[in-house]
């Protein structure tokens, strides 16, 4: 996989060195590049932000300098309303998936990390400041598929940790990052039988520590015991820290009804 990332904070991404996501470049799994947006300014300052029309706090981040740098990323792209028979430019066999990190974006969930790892192409563009002049993303969609997405319900002081965050989240479900490759099956929100739980509490060695006994159930060697009892735990821990997740999962079955009672 291929991603881009824009940012007037290029150093902020040095975590990518490290670590799970920094072997999968140096494996070249994942192919991360870095790009400065002020790269794509023309003025002494190299200034990228504005007062806001209309009035309010805070600067804006101007539309020019991010438009020359998607043209030059993204630029060789077959445009999205191109005719079936329009002969596509150079370099128009893939087109990028632009995404755009915004406290207004729709949340980034585990469902988005499974679907955008299996894109060829990423481009991140991080805004700072109150945002990035909404002509961007509007143009952007006419080249390209744009996504705003959101990590939650707080704000942060610009896009950088998000895109982090996502790329991790993302990074982790390649073919060939993870050691053990059915480690991410039993997530939390991984889809199938744990889907919308919580992973309840987990052990290693030593079977007691401080006086405190790892459950027996787990040194049993009983795998369907086990199992059902991982269920039993992280139904209780997602009643207890997210029941609004036990509310949205239908109606349970009356082992899982007898586990919250
Ligand atoms: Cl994606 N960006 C910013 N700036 N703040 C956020 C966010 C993103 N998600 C939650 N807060």
């Amino acid at each position: 996989m291929r991603i881009d990332i824009v940012s007037i904070f290029p150093e902020y991404f040095s975590p990518l060195d490290v670590s799970l996501i920094g072997k999968a470049r140096a494996r070249g799994i994942l192919d991360i590049r870095l790009h400065q947006l002020r790269d794509w300014t023309h003025d002494v300052h190299r200034t990228v932000d504005d007062t806001p029309y209309g009035g309010g706090p805070g600067m804006v981040m101007k539309p020019e300098p991010w438009g020359e740098a998607l043209d030059a990323i993204a630029g060789d792209v077959r445009r999205l309303d191109a005719e079936p028979g329009e002969v596509p430019g150079p370099g128009a066999e893939t087109v990028p998936t632009l995404i755009v990190p915004t406290p207004s974006g729709r949340p980034f969930t585990q469902a988005d990390a499974v679907r955008l790892a299996r894109e060829p192409w990423l481009v991140f563009a991080c805004g700072r400041y109150e945002g990035i002049d909404g002509r961007v993303v509007e143009h952007a969609r006419t080249r390209m598929p744009v996504e705003e997405l959101s990590i939650g319900d707080y704000v942060l002081a610009g896009g950088e940790a998000a895109v982090l965050v996502m790329i991790e989240a993302i990074g982790r479900l390649l073919p060939g990052v993870l050691g053990n490759a059915v480690s991410a099956v039993d997530d939390s929100f991984a889809p199938g039988a744990m889907e919308s739980l919580l992973e309840g509490p987990v052990y290693t060695k030593p079977p007691e520590w401080r006086g405190l006994r790892v459950p027996d159930v787990l040194l049993s060697g009983n795998h369907g015991v086990i199992a059902r009892w991982r269920r039993d735990q992280a139904l209780r821990r997602t009643a207890a820290n997210r029941p609004e997740l036990v509310a949205g999962m239908g109606a349970l079955d009356e082992r899982d009804r007898r586990v919250l009672d």
